[in-house]
């Protein structure tokens, strides 16, 4: 019996060597410790043995067993590494720092032209500041003499949250924050992504880009805001285009101005676009009212300002005449990646 034993542990240990997949290991515990597996039947036979030789053989048969059941489980695992070294063999090894050969990305038409705007405003001595998305309702209204129940805040209708903040409706709600930060004289530009509960249509969307601006000193007058609105639309385009001032009510602005574009969709001529009226308002503006300098600390009587708050989006639309303001957060790559070499 001893020496059955022994050559099934032999026998065993030939047939695993010759095993190399996971089905096969299976089939062989099967084969050796199944119900009717070759370990299982030498138990079985000791059933007519004595007692002293049932002890004896009994210990030596459930060593081989135990031993069976070690020697599956690392087969197993041997397995398994192998399978995974030869998934790794096979993969694509490549460089993750190399340049890419293909497609590469591009930034959004939105921030090559904020960008710009950016550096125009910097070499005229403006700094650039960033301002968070959820707002105060002080911030976003009362700090720009919008009070509560003001008909104002109908212009803009506005997602409230339930903690009683809001998402930011125009740029103009960093106005007091950037007064109080840097007092007068200051020189700041601050662009963002605003949000209004607005039906879509081609120059209208929920989710926009404004730039704002404002520059405050002494003897600030309309000539600087008209001097720097003009500097700054002939740089965008790098081309004399046709702009109109009239006047405008924003109650953080005396006097205000609509500043409105001639449509470089339909070259004035009317379009969807510019609601066939052939022009596109594009950037509001006006002399910063005392009240707003008053609530940032800055002393209306020693200093004045002017702010704008130019429609980033509609910009875009205009210089690289984009008809449909929606397709510039639609993701659509085809229409995106055109402006991949800008
Ligand atoms: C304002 O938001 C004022 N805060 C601007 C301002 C700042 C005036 C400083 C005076 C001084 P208005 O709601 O008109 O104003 O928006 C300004 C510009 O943002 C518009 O001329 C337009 O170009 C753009 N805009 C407004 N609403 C939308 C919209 N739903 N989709 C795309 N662009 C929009």
């Amino acid at each position: 019996m001893k020496g059955k034993i022994e050559s099934l542990r032999q026998a065993f240990e030939a047939e695993l060597g010759q095993t190399a997949t996971s089905e096969a290991v299976e089939k062989l515990r099967v084969a050796y410790l199944g119900k009717k597996g070759s370990v299982t039947e030498l138990l079985k036979g000791l059933k007519g043995a004595g007692a002293d030789q049932k002890k004896e053989l009994g210990q030596h048969i459930n060593q081989l067993k135990r031993q069976v059941e070690e020697r599956l489980a690392q087969q197993v695992e041997t397995i398994k590494a192998a399978e995974i070294q030869r998934e790794i063999d096979a993969a694509e090894v490549y460089d993750v720092t190399l340049p890419t050969g293909g497609e590469s990305g591009s930034y959004h038409p939105i921030t090559i032209v904020q960008r710009q705007l950016e550096e125009i405003f910097a070499s005229m001595g403006f700094i650039v500041e960033d301002f968070k998305e959820i707002v105060t309702d002080y911030e976003c209204f009362e700090a720009v003499n919008i009070p509560k129940d003001h008909p104002a805040r109908d212009m803009q209708d506005t997602y409230y949250l339930e903690n009683g903040q809001l998402l930011k409706t125009h740029t103009s709600a960093a106005q007091n924050a950037i007064l109080r930060k840097y007092g007068a004289p200051v020189r700041a530009i601050f662009p963002g992504r605003c949000f209004r509960n607005e039906a879509t249509d081609a120059s209208h969307e929920n989710t926009f880009f404004q730039m704002e601006g404002i520059m405050v000193d002494k003897n600030i007058s309309i000539s600087n805001l008209i001097y720097f609105m003009k500097t700054m639309l002939s740089q965008v385009f790098e081309r004399d285009v046709k702009v109109r001032l009239r006047p405008g009510f924003f109650p953080f602005v005396e006097p205000g101005f609509e500043l409105d574009i001639s449509c470089l969709i339909c070259g004035g001529e009317g379009c969807s676009t510019c609601h066939h009226s052939g022009w596109v308002e594009l950037c509001p503006c006006g002399m910063i009212h005392p009240n707003v300098l008053k609530a940032g600390g800055v002393d209306p009587e020693e200093y004045t300002g002017f702010a704008f708050g130019l429609g980033l989006t509609r910009l875009v639309m205009m210089k690289y005449g984009v008809k449909d303001i929606r397709d510039l957060n639609s993701g659509n790559l085809k229409a995106l990646s055109q402006f991949r070499h800008e």
